[in-house]
């Protein structure tokens, strides 16, 4: 049996103004959170780390921390980690050329690059991500101060141990991307996704992402700059799809990571465009 625990930590808005700036929905800004799939003797030690990073966390100490318990009662979809590449970049600015060189190529319109480019830049207030349809740039997802929070998701032990081993190869195991890549798995494994753009939001984490089936998780360096409180993320969809058949498998759908695709070093972003699948 499996149970899901995540976590959400906020703060109350400094200058207290009711109805203004960066706190509209009262539920305090966004910290940190976290997810994952437990066995029933995991769960305390996954509630201990939920705690110390809620409390460590570079955008601020939380005024509040919200532990969720749930079973999950459906057997859980297996899935495969995306191949994780990261990208030659040096500058914030060719970094936005290189989003738009990957996305261009999967055919998510200069429209809903302009769409998702925006939502990024701003200061992070949601806890989620923004969902934008691929043609029209629509963004569609309801609660645009919260976003969709993707949930439900996890890695087993030893498919955990197996991506440890990869990613040290690269000095990249850390948390921090460990859990991108698993998120970014369940994103892709989302039928009506094409695509994800992720600017982390924490001040002194600069290296994002761009992920999609066609060419794995490709990891941007400076794409953003240093102590900027901006980050988010954007799922495209394709343009008919019906955002709440996505919603509701991003959200709910319990999926566990059970294989690890390999991980590869820096390349250039037509290296990696031009060998599709990695
Ligand atoms: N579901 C949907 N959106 C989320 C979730 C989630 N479970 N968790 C975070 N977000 C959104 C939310 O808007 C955050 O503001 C934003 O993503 C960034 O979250 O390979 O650290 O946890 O070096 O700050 C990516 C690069 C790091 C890792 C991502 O994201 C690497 C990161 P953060
Ligand atoms: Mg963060």
């Amino acid at each position: 049996m499996l149970y899901s625990v995540r976590m959400r930590a906020s703060k109350q808005r400094e200058k207290k103004r009711p109805g203004s700036g960066a706190d509209p929905t009262g539920n305090g800004i966004h910290i940190s959170g976290a997810e994952g799939l437990y066995r029933k003797e995991e769960i305390a030690a996954a509630v201990d780390g939920c705690t110390a990073r809620a409390l460590g966390h570079s955008r601020g100490e939380p005024d509040s921390i919200f532990i969720t318990i749930e079973k999950i009662t459906e057997a859980p979809k297996r899935i495969r980690t995306l191949p994780l590449v990261t990208v030659r970049n040096r500058s914030c600015e060719s970094a936005r050329r290189l989003i738009r060189e990957f996305l261009l190529n999967i055919s998510v319109s200069e429209e809903a690059i302009r769409t998702a480019l925006e939502i990024v830049s701003e200061p992070a207030a949601m806890r989620g991500a923004a969902i934008v349809r691929a043609r029209s740039g629509l963004r569609v997802d309801p609660d645009y101060h919260r976003g969709v929070r993707v949930s439900r998701l996890g890695i087993t032990p030893r498919a955990g141990q197996n991506l440890s081993r990869e990613l040290s190869r690269y000095a990249l195991d850390c948390d921090t991307v460990r859990e991108a890549l698993i998120l970014a798995s369940k994103v892709a494994s989302c039928g009506p996704v094409i695509a994800e753009l992720c600017v982390s939001d924490d001040p002194d984490y600069t290296t994002g992402y761009v992920a999609s089936r066609a060419f794995g998780y490709a990891r941007l360096p400076h794409i953003k700059r240093r102590n900027a409180r901006t980050g988010g993320r954007v799922f495209f969809i394709r343009e008919n799809a019906i955002p709440d058949a996505a919603i509701s498998y991003l959200e709910k759908t319990p999926v566990m990571v059970t294989g690890i695709s390999p991980c590869h070093g820096t390349c250039s972003a037509s290296e990696i465009i031009g060998h599709r699948h990695l």
